[in-house]
C-alpha cells in the first residue's frame, strides 16, 4: 500500500442529498426554472456523474420540450456555476460533516507520511471547500494529487480520473487502495487497475453492484460506531492504517 486514493461525494462526506441536491434546486429557483429535484429523483439522476452532465440528462429525459434562447452548453454552464456557488456557500457554513472515521484516518495517514490523493467527479472548488471547512485551510495540502471534475474528458465510471491520478503519482493500480461509495466509482477504479477497493455505502448506493470491490461496508467505523459489513472483512474498531497496511 503506497497510497490511499479517496473519492469525495458519498465517501469523505455524505454530500449529495442535503448538499449538491439542495444547491441544484437553489440554482434552478434563482434562474426562475420550475425544476425541483426530489430526494428520490436525485437518486436516479446520480447514475450520471458530473453536475453539468446530470443537468443535460435531466433536460433530455424529463423536460425535452424545454425552450432555450441561448446555446444549451452556455445555459448549462451558467446554471452549474450558480449551483457551485450555492454548494460552496452551504459547505463553507459547515453544512456538511465528514463521515465517521474519515477525519481520524486522514489525520493518521498525514502524520505517517502516507501518500494521499483524491479522485472525484465533482468540481475542484467543492473539494477544497469541503476539506477546508472540515479539516482546516492547510489540510488540502495533505493530498499530493487532486483529480477533480473536468480535468479528464470522461467522468466515472470511465477509468480516466483514477488513471490520471495514478499517472501523476507514478503508481500502478496495485500500489494504491481506493475508497469509494458508488458503483460508478468502483467501476472507474477497477478499470484503472486498482486492485484494493474499499466501499463505504450510503442511502443512495447501498443496493448497487460492487462486484469489483474487496470490502463493502456502511462506513469506515470509529471508536463509537462499528461498521456493518456487506462483503469482505474489516476491523470492528474501524478501518485504521495498521489494518490497511495488511491488505
Ligand atoms: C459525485 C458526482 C458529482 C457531484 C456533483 O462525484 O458525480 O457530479 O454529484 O458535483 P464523486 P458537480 O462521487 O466522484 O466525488 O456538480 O461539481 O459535478
Ligand atoms: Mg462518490
Amino acid at each position: 500500500m503506497k497510497a490511499l486514493i479517496f473519492d469525495v461525494d458519498g465517501t469523505l462526506a455524505d454530500t449529495e442529498k442535503d448538499g449538491h441536491r439542495v444547491a441544484f434546486n437553489r440554482a434552478f429557483a434563482e434562474a426562475g426554472l420550475d425544476w425541483a429535484w426530489s430526494v428520490d429523483l436525485y437518486g436516479d439522476l446520480l447514475a450520471i456523474t458530473g453536475g453539468k452532465e446530470r443537468i443535460q440528462h435531466y433536460m433530455d429525459q424529463y423536460d425535452p420540450v424545454f425552450e432555450l434562447s441561448t446555446p444549451v452548453d452556455e445555459f448549462i454552464a451558467n446554471l452549474h456555476q450558480a449551483k457551485t456557488r450555492h454548494y460552496k456557500a452551504l459547505v463553507s457554513k459547515g453544512g456538511i460533516a465528514l463521515r465517521p472515521g474519515v477525519e481520524s484516518l486522514l489525520r493518521a495517514a498525514h502524520a505517517d507520511h502516507v501518500r494521499l490523493a483524491i479522485a472525484t467527479t465533482t468540481t475542484l472548488i467543492n473539494v477544497t471547500t469541503l476539506i477546508g471547512s472540515t479539516l482546516g485551510e492547510s489540510a488540502i495540502d495533505w493530498f499530493e494529487v487532486i483529480g477533480a471534475g473536468d480535468v479528464v474528458e470522461r467522468k466515472k465510471p470511465a477509468p480516466d480520473i483514477y488513471q490520471w491520478v495514478l499517472d501523476k503519482m507514478e503508481l500502478t493500480g496495485q500500489e494504491a487502495i481506493a475508497f469509494e461509495d458508488s458503483e460508478n466509482g468502483v467501476k472507474s477504479a477497477a478499470e484503472a487497475g486498482v486492485t484494493q477497493i474499499i466501499v463505504t455505502t450510503n442511502a443512495y448506493t447501498a443496493q448497487q453492484d460492487f462486484r469489483a470491490a474487496n470490502i463493502v461496508m456502511d462506513g469506515l467505523g470509529d471508536a463509537n460506531q462499528q461498521p456493518s459489513l456487506q462483503k469482505g472483512d474489516a476491523p470492528l474498531h474501524g478501518v485504521d492504517l495498521a489494518w490497511l497496511s495488511t491488505l
